[in-house]
């Protein structure tokens, strides 16, 4: 329902509103030397996030809620079966730019104050969500928050799993003043969500390419991470003769080019981007070499096949070099197909903003299994993310905000 519009001084001001929560929230966990963000989950940068988050709430009058696997709540209205829940993470990937995620918290609290200024009053409660740890940036499973709410990723396994200087999870939660006893399937908190609406930054360029700030995505690709274990013997760099080598690193180097190679013959995507080298010393044949390959493709039939062609490369190159490899997966996300009755309702309030897939996976991906969800993308000139590239203007963000408070206004009225 909606009442007298707002005075222009409103909507004039969402500009000025953005530009203050965005510069003080883009201060938190940036890392000077490379002008990227480090912000792990449960470290000392997320704690500063967290409590931002529910500073934002409190200045709302929103009541704020952390469910028990870290996610973070504001209410506009009390938390209910059915309710309108839209947000994203405030994570990032080491070195990450600044809007993957942010963006879509910001505007989420954004949204609502201009429904709020506009004198709308929702026909159901409103809430914006911060996901927990979506990146999987420190303990390797992307969206842990949102896979942990859904009952997708075993609580056990989470509490478990550990960052690079061995802390577990549950340790780095306890330290963090959060209990992980409790983590796992929390169907109370799903039956809060009626709909679900991310905004977020688009990673890529097509609504450059389509000439417009805002879109409507339509899928998101099945993804993977599989671990690549090489083990031979560590030695001496000078001392051992190349005949005498058992070198893990030359089959994980044939394996990275192999997997590029076999993914572009497969039109999929196959990254190695994250390696840990034991012992890691310039002068010692290693004893070991983790990587993680990241592989997806528009099918999951592809992403399975192209993760096995690579795999069977794997065991050949490591056992021409008398070393040995073990594959674990570990994290996976099926391909996700928006919800066709929110896609429709959202492209036509919107007035037909363009509609795009995305191969870049978001919670509103591990959502979708359970809830009615859907996402909007904001244009990024530079199309590049997980970068400290990466970039939306101010003026495109606004457009954001006000589609997303669009959005909502008819959505709120079911
Ligand atoms: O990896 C992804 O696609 C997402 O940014 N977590
Ligand atoms: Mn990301
Ligand atoms: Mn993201």
């Amino acid at each position: 329902m909606r009442q007298a519009a707002a005075p222009s001084s409103v909507e004039g001001a969402l500009d000025g509103q953005f530009q203050r929560t965005w510069e003080f929230l883009a201060g938190i966990g940036r890392n000077g030397r490379t002008g990227g963000y480090r912000r792990f989950a449960w470290t000392a940068v997320d704690l500063e996030l967290r409590a931002w988050f529910a500073e934002q709430a409190s200045q709302r009058g929103m009541d704020y809620h952390c469910d028990r696997n870290g996610n973070q709540w504001a209410w506009w209205g009390a938390p209910a079966t059915g309710a309108l829940v839209t947000g994203s993470h405030l994570d990032s990937v080491p070195d990450g730019g600044v809007y993957d995620g942010p963006l879509g918290v910001v505007s989420g609290f954004l949204a609502v104050d201009l429904l709020r200024a506009r004198g709308v009053e929702p026909g159901r409660p409103i809430a914006v969500t911060n996901f927990c740890d979506e990146e999987g940036a420190r303990f390797g499973v992307a969206c842990i928050g949102s896979q942990l709410l859904t009952g997708v990723l075993d609580p056990d396994r989470a509490r478990g799993l550990r960052d690079v200087d061995g802390h577990t999870l549950a340790e780095s939660m306890q330290r963090a003043g959060a209990d992980p006893s409790t983590m796992g399937r929390d169907d109370e908190a799903l039956s809060w969500i009626g709909d679900f609406v991310e905004l977020h930054v688009e990673q890529g360029q097509r609504l450059v390419h389509l000439g417009a700030a805002v879109g409507v995505a339509t899928a998101i690709w099945p993804h993977g991470r599989w671990r690549f274990r090489f083990e031979g013997e560590a030695n001496h760099a000078g001392a051992t003769r190349l005949v005498d080598r058992r070198d893990p690193m030359l089959p994980f180097a044939s394996t990275v080019l192999a997997a590029r190679a076999l993914a572009e013959q497969a039109g999929a995507v196959a990254t190695v981007g994250k390696v840990h080298v034991v012992p890691n010393g310039t002068n010692a044949i290693p004893s070991r070499v983790d990587a993680w390959l990241d592989s997806r493709a528009p099918d999951e039939t592809t992403v399975a096949d192209l993760v096995a062609a690579i795999t069977t490369t794997a065991q050949r190159a490591a056992s021409s070099a008398d070393t040995t490899v073990e594959v674990t997966r570990e994290s996976y996300s099926p391909v996700v197909d928006f919800d066709a009755r929110l896609r429709n309702r959202i492209h036509e309030v919107l007035g037909g903003v363009p509609e795009l897939p995305t191969g870049a996976g978001h919670d509103a991906g591990i959502l979708s299994a359970r809830v009615p969800t859907a996402m909007l993308f904001v244009r990024n000139p530079t199309g590049v993310s997980h970068s400290p590239a990466e970039y939306a203007s101010a003026v495109d963000c606004v457009a954001g905000v006000r589609a997303l408070a669009a959005v909502l206004e008819d959505l709120s009225c079911r």
